[in-house]
């Protein structure tokens, strides 16, 4: 058992923002609360594990935050209003009518006895759907559904539900916006557990079920997180995740055996390094018995790989994938692999190809405890990129998703903008790789292909500031992250809505102010950076704040090749890079074609002179200056609509927001008048409305 550390001072101001979507605001309409008082006075625990337990706690708090009364724990099922069972609980005979929950899934069932009594029996595929079944229930409440709509079967669709913390152990956090790591500081873990339970309770209510707690770029100490020095605290931290069913992973550094100084080589095929990582992760599993896995960021921007040793990333993923077999851990190896030490003047290499012309050719090498990571869109998180041709483009090997949701070149959690839509947008793309409908959300799941794992992981944007986010409605791209990768399918409108209500409640001005703010700004943000896909224009290293030639002489491999009579990269294939052609038909059609290519990657895959005249209708020139003056005057109007808001919601949050907000509009004015001025310089094209350009 961990000693909790409870010595955690949440002020009073701070307390709203601090339990994120997890309010269990009181219930005061009295007839709702009369009936689900009925509905929730005591439960029956049918068998106990740590998991269930996390459950049954969870379930005593928000009952009682919400109707004032906390129910009582019953021995005998028939005194209980509420059943907590696992299905492995059901006698065999009865467990047919759960037969459509699937792996940690569960069914909540709401039953009506003669007797004037009514039983909610929430059952879990496995303890794990005991927990969720709790927070689906929990929900529930706190969206105010009539009793009716509490029954429910749910199996969630991706198997890795993942989070990926860049955390350092000096506290940092690389692309952290939100203050520092909530487990580690001054090279050593932090004491205060409390953090990390809410946390894991906050990812284990959107059905998260794994977390790395380390940075992919691992330095020179937390290469040693992975020895006997350092396993009793990752093994403590480990125990609270797991308490709310989430898995631990750590990211390592591929030449560890050289980095702790004890082999000369980290060759995927010497011998010696085998043996090397056996003796690692058998320390690894004595300590934690459940231990999830490695994360590996290898031979890119300037870490280890097998490159150095003339071996394939099939050579080094297998060896640690064999190394962790015996103990049923995964590798999840990322594809995030690239020359970042590129000549600006070589217009042959081309960033965008390089995941798919490195991984394409080892498809199918991989062994089966292996999963690839993909980031969404070949170059690295845009605001708008087109979609991998490695999603689709894989076929023999397992797979997920990588999103960012931390916000790199996204504002920064300064700035406003809202990621479900775009996430959903990468989700619902048809790759065409097995026909038509063949979309990303069904291939990353393993359905398409039938791989045996796959999942969605993402980087997570909380620090330890009081909110967790830094700008309060940041919370709501982690929630909609955890939402889709349960259900894809869910819609934004529905997520948004559920985060909405859950943090703010139900008046209705609010809640229709708030989302009406949340569903524009990703849109609002791209109107005012970089425009038509061709992303980057950002101040070099921090990545905050435009600078239109920040990167183009850069090693970087990201250019945008504007000059006096256009701009946009070619990479079609008759005269281009030929990126074009990883994307199967009618994708690569599309995208090689100027005429068809979507207005909003157009200078992704095509160099135009800035009279060419979009599908929209206006020239490129004139379409950038209409969307940097719309995006400000849209950011205006989010304060507008915001600043109705005082006295409606709780105050810290609104003063924290109003800040951003106005942040934000310095921002985009910055945005504005230096993308406008630029290529109004560039192209001596005046704007059609004579508005002001420097
Ligand atoms: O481009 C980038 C970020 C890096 C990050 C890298 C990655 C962790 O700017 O900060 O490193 O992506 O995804 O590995």
């Amino acid at each position: 058992m961990i000693e909790e550390n409870t010595d955690m001072m949440i002020s009073e101001e701070d307390l709203s923002s601090y339990k994120a979507w997890l309010q269990y605001k009181q219930i005061t309409n009295e007839p709702l609360k009369a009936t689900y008082l009925k509905m929730l006075k005591s439960i029956h625990i049918v068998s106990n594990s740590n998991i269930v337990d996390s459950a049954v706690k969870e379930l005593l708090l928000g009952i009682e935050a919400m109707l004032g009364r906390r129910p009582t724990i019953e021995k005998s099922p028939a005194e209980a209003t509420i059943i907590l069972e696992t299905i492995t609980d059901i006698e065999v005979d009865d467990r047919d009518r759960f037969s459509q929950v699937g792996e940690d899934g569960f069914e909540i069932i709401v039953h009506h006895n003669f007797s004037e009594k009514t039983q909610i029996f929430l059952a879990g595929q496995s303890e794990k759907g005991v927990l969720y079944a709790v927070f689906s229930l929990l929900r529930s409440l706190q969206l105010h559904r009539p009793v009716d709509r509490w029954a429910t079967i749910e199996t969630p669709k991706n198997r890795l539900r993942m989070i990926n913390q860049w955390d350092n152990i000096d506290g940092t956090i690389e692309r952290g916006y939100a203050g520092c790591s909530i487990f580690f500081k001054d090279n050593t873990f932090r004491e205060n557990i409390q953090r990390i339970k809410d946390y894991a309770r906050l990812l284990a209510s959107v059905g998260i079920n794994a977390i790395s707690i380390n940075n992919v770029n691992v330095w020179d100490i937390e290469t040693n997180l992975i020895t006997r020095e350092y396993l009793p605290k990752v093994r403590q931290v480990s125990d609270i995740f797991n308490r709310y069913g989430i898995s631990m992973f750590l990211s390592i550094n591929y030449a560890s055996p050289i980095t702790m100084g004890e082999l000369d080589t980290a060759d995927p095929l010497d011998k010696r390094v085998k043996v090397w990582w056996e003796e690692k992760v058998r320390d690894i599993y004595r300590y934690i018995p459940n231990f999830g896995g490695f994360v590996v960021k290898a031979d890119s921007e300037g870490r280890s790989g097998p490159f150095s040793y003339n071996r394939d990333h099939a050579d080094g993923a297998n060896m640690l994938a064999q190394v962790l077999k015996p103990f049923n851990g995964i590798v999840v190896w990322r594809c995030f692999v690239y020359n970042h030490l590129q000549d600006w003047r070589d217009r042959q290499t081309d960033r965008a190809r390089a995941a798919y012309d490195h991984f394409k050719p080892i498809d199918g090498k991989f062994l089966d405890n292996v999963i690839l990571q993909i980031k969404n869109g070949p170059m690295d998180f845009q605001v708008r990129e087109p979609i991998s041709p490695l999603l689709g483009g894989l076929k023999e090997t397992n797979y997920m998703l990588e999103l960012q949701i931390t916000q790199e070149y996204t504002g920064q959690q300064i700035d406003l903008c809202y990621l479900i839509p775009q996430w959903k947008e990468i989700l619902n793309f048809d790759t065409h790789a097995k026909g038509e409908g063949t979309k990303i959300k069904d291939i990353v799941n393993g359905d398409v292909f039938g791989n045996r794992l796959g999942g969605i992981a993402a980087v997570s944007n909380i620090g330890d500031n009081m909110n967790w986010t830094g700008h309060t409605l940041a919370q709501a791209n982690l929630y909609g992250f955890g939402r889709l990768t349960w259900d894809p399918d869910l819609s934004t409108e529905e997520i948004t809505q559920e985060w909405v209500n859950l943090t703010f409640g139900h008046n209705s001005q609010v809640v229709e102010n708030i989302q009406a703010i949340l569903l524009k700004s990703w849109l609002v943000y791209e109107n005012y950076s970089s425009p038509l896909g061709i992303g980057w224009m950002v101040n070099p290293n921090h990545h905050y704040g435009p600078n239109i030639d920040g990167y183009e002489y850069s090693k970087w491999g990201t250019y945008h090749y504007a000059d006096r009579d256009g701009i946009g990269v070619d990479r079609t294939v008759d005269t281009g890079t030929g990126y074009a052609g990883q994307y199967f038909s009618p994708n690569a059609e599309i995208y090689n074609n100027l005429e068809k290519c979507p207005d909003e990657l157009l200078l992704f895959f095509q160099h135009v002179s800035y009279r060419h005249v979009l599908q929209s209708g206006k020239t490129v020139i004139q379409h950038i200056y209409d969307t940097h003056f719309d995006g400000v005057e849209q950011v205006k109007g989010f304060i507008d609509n915001w600043c109705k808001l005082e006295g409606e919601i709780d105050q810290t949050i609104f003063n924290n927001v109003r800040e951003r907000l106005q942040l934000q509009l310095q921002n985009a004015i910055e945005w504005r008048d230096q993308v406008n001025t630029y290529f109004y310089r560039k192209s001596g094209i005046s704007d059609q409305h004579n508005r002001m350009i420097y």
